[in-house]
């Protein structure tokens, strides 16, 4: 055998295990990582993910005011999914405000989607809190209770149901 055939196949025996050693690596990473984080996405239907339209609700003037009665407006909302189930709440009131769940409870509050409903920090005046609800149970409604952190006489209820379509 010439010396020359005898490094040719040296090298093609390193570049097979080399192919073998990339392939390894390619299955492990798509079985370890790629695999389970592509199972733990939720399946949405598009039209949940892009309802026909929003359910808005202002938090008026003088909210902040316990002798106020108004203050979340409407303060109930029944929303139906793929209709109207994404909601705006604009603080169109001079004072900060929250939207903050009355439960504690994560599993109660949280959407599996969306993660956790309540507004993080204030809502500023002229801003807005906005939180797209995905999830309802087969028959009946999501009821999520919530208030105003510093005003805990602002309360208000969102009802989640599936639309009747
Ligand atoms: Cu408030």
């Amino acid at each position: 055998m010439s010396t020359t055939e005898t490094s040719s196949s040296h090298a093609y025996g390193i570049g097979i295990i080399a192919v073998i050693i990339a392939l390894g690596l390619t299955i492990s990473w798509y079985t370890m990582f790629w695999l389970p984080e592509e199972n733990q996405k939720v399946f949405v239907d598009e039209h949940i993910l892009h309802p026909d339209g929003e359910t808005i609700i202002n938090i008026i003037e003088g909210s902040s005011s316990p002798e106020q009665q108004d203050n979340y407006i409407p303060k109930v909302v029944q929303v139906q999914l793929t209709i109207d189930n994404y909601v705006i709440w604009n603080n169109v009131d001079s004072t900060p405000h929250t939207v903050t769940p009355d439960s504690h409870d994560r599993d109660e509050i949280t959407d599996p989607f969306s993660g956790e409903f309540g507004s993080t920090g204030v809502i500023m005046p002229g801003e807005s809190y906005e939180f797209l609800f995905t999830d309802a149970p087969p028959n009946g409604a999501w009821v999520i209770e919530y208030h105003c952190d510093p005003h805990p006489w602002m309360v208000g209820i969102v009802e989640v149901t599936k639309s009747r379509f």
